[in-house]
């Protein structure tokens, strides 16, 4: 998976992906991540403008189309370079709710360009003619798309084959069957007079597997109800 991701603020990435699975995940050649400065695309050199008064007299600034459009320009070229034709994701609180479900259709593509928003938000002809998904984490208020796109990109990762060894398989991640995952316990047996439940000492496979989908759904159902709809099995 390649990603190219655009934002006025490079540098909140370095952190984020210098550790733990994604960097394994770079290093294995799994996945290459560029970090694009769209202030690098602005029309004007000395003062490298990127944001502008909306039409309409709204507070705030909006984010100007032509250094979007480049710099999703030279993404795009990157990519056509190598025979691929990016999906272009765009984060925005506007956007569709990201759930596992998306996460694993952008999984399935090879390239994608993820722009993160600032200010009031882009010119929606950028929108119109460029983006293919609006995309946002949750319903609550960020300072830009730049958080969200750590979260997209460590979520698809994650997916991607070869990143994730049987140690963290996402098979056992919450919502990969749809629902929550159940308690889990490591020693010591008993912590600040606590044991650990009976059965997963028992060393019976079948009790266990049964106490943790029965847990499951009843943590599932007590906190997201909304998720049982949507289960289907296992
Ligand atoms: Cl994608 N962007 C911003 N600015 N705020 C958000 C968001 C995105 N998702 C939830 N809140």
């Amino acid at each position: 998976m390649l990603f190219d991701i655009l934002t006025l603020f490079p540098a909140m990435f370095e952190g984020a992906f210098s550790d733990s699975i994604i960097k394994r995940a770079v290093e294995k050649g799994l996945v290459s991540i560029g970090i694009r400065n769209i202030r690098d695309y602005s029309s004007d050199a000395r003062h490298q403008t990127v944001d502008d008064y909306p039409y309409g007299g709204d507070a705030g600034m909006l984010m100007k189309p032509e250094p979007l459009a480049s710099a999703i320009a030279a993404a795009r070229e990157r990519f056509r370079a190598i025979g691929k034709s990016p999906t272009v994701v765009y984060m925005t609180p506007a956007g569709r709710l990201l759930d596992q479900n998306i996460v694993k259709e952008l999984a399935k593509r090879e390239t994608l360009v993820i722009l993160c928003g600032r200010y009031k938000g882009i010119d929606q002809r950028i929108i119109d003619k460029y983006v293919d998904i609006e995309v946002s984490i949750g319903d609550y208020v960020l300072s830009g798309g730049e958080i969200p796109a750590m979260a997209l990109v460590d979520a698809v990762t994650r997916l991607i084959p070869g990143v994730l060894g049987n140690m963290d398989s996402a098979e056992t991640d919450s919502f990969h069957s749809g629902l929550l995952s159940h308690p889990q316990y490591t020693r010591p047996e008993v912590f600040e007079g606590v044991s650990v439940p009976e059965v997963l000492l028992s060393g019976h496979h079948a009790n266990i597997r049964e106490w943790q989908k029965r847990k499951s759904l009843e943590i599932t159902r007590e906190r997201r109800p909304d998720l049982l709809d949507r289960h289907c099995g296992d």
